[in-house]
C-alpha cells in the first residue's frame, strides 16, 4: 500500500522542457488542469500528497519520478542523464529527507533516471537507456542488494518508441506485467503474466497501480478493457499535455 506521493506542479515554462514527441507545444493551462486531476486521483486512492511548487529553473521538474528511487525503507537520489535535469535532484532532497533517515546518492560518472527503474515485488528491473548508464545501474543494483532486493538490467537503447524502461513496462500485481509488443519478447519477462499492449497503445504502457486502482492515460480502450477483464479497476486520466513532453503518467509522482 502507498500512503504518500510527492508531486510538483508544472511551471509556466513547462513547454521549454525536453521532448522528442513531435505532438506540438503543450498548453500550460491545460497541463495545470490535468495535473490537478492527477493529484485529485491520487488523493481518491487514499494518498496524502506532498505538493511542491513549480521550479522554473527546471522546466521538466514536474516529472518528479525521475529524481529518486524509493522503497518502503530506503531512498536513493538519482542523477538524471539529461544535463538540464541534473539540478532537479537538489530540489527534491529536503522533501525526501523528511521521510527517510539515510539517503543514497547515485554519483558521477553514473547517470540514472527514476523512470528507468521498475519494481516488481522484491525485484527491480533497471533500464539501460539514453538517460541511465551502466555505471548508474551498477550503483543502484549494489544499493538495492544491500537493502535486500534483487535487480537486473534491461537494455532498451534500441527501443526507439520509449524514453525510459517504464515507458514500456508496468508491474501491477499477482505477477502481471503490462508490456509493449517488442519488450514482450524479452527473455527476462518470460516469468510474468504478460499484458501485451498493441503498438497503437504503447503510450498506455506507462500505467501505475496505486492501491486499489490502476491509473491509465485516457484514450486507450484496449488496455483498459484488458485490465477490467483481469479484475483491475482502471482510472483514466487525461495526459495529452504531458505526452507532448514525452512524459508518462507514473513520472508525475513519487509514491511511497
Ligand atoms: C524528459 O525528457 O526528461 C522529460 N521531458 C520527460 C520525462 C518523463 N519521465 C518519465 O517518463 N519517467
Amino acid at each position: 500500500m502507498f500512503r504518500h506521493a510527492i508531486v510538483r506542479s508544472p511551471g509556466d515554462n513547462f513547454a521549454e522542457g525536453l521532448t522528442t514527441a513531435e505532438l506540438g507545444k503543450p498548453n500550460v493551462s491545460l497541463a495545470l488542469l490535468q495535473h490537478e486531476s492527477y493529484c485529485d486521483s491520487l488523493t481518491d486512492c487514499g494518498l496524502e500528497l506532498i505538493r511542491l511548487p513549480a521550479d522554473l529553473d527546471h522546466p521538466d521538474s514536474t516529472f518528479v519520478e525521475d529524481t529518486a528511487v524509493l522503497t518502503p525503507q530506503s531512498a536513493a537520489l538519482a542523477r538524471p542523464g539529461a544535463a538540464s535535469r541534473l539540478g532537479e535532484v537538489d530540489g527534491i532532497r529536503e522533501t525526501i529527507q523528511r521521510f527517510y533517515s539515510t539517503i543514497h546518492q547515485i554519483e558521477a560518472p553514473g547517470t540514472l533516471d527514476g523512470g528507468d527503474i521498475c519494481e516488481a515485488d522484491s525485484h527491480f528491473f533497471i533500464g539501460i537507456s539514453h538517460r541511465t548508464n551502466e555505471e548508474g545501474a551498477r550503483q543502484l543494483s549494489r544499493w538495492l542488494a544491500a537493502n535486500g532486493f534483487t535487480s537486473s538490467m534491461v537494455d532498451i537503447r534500441s527501443e526507439s518508441s520509449i524514453l525510459h524502461l517504464k515507458s514500456g513496462i508496468a508491474y501491477l500485481d499477482n505477477n502481471d506485467l503490462v508490456v509493449t509488443e517488442e519488450l514482450a519478447e524479452r527473455e527476462e519477462f518470460r516469468r510474468y503474466n504478460l499484458i501485451r499492449v498493441p503498438a497503437e497503445e504503447t503510450y498506455a504502457c506507462n500505467c501505475v497501480l496505486v492501491n486499489d486502482r490502476v491509473l491509465i492515460p485516457a484514450g486507450f480502450p484496449r488496455l483498459r478493457e484488458d485490465l477490467v477483464s483481469r479484475g483491475y479497476q482502471p482510472l483514466s486520466l487525461e495526459m495529452s499535455e504531458f505526452r507532448k513532453m514525452d512524459g508518462g503518467l507514473s513520472c508525475l509522482s513519487l509514491r511511497f
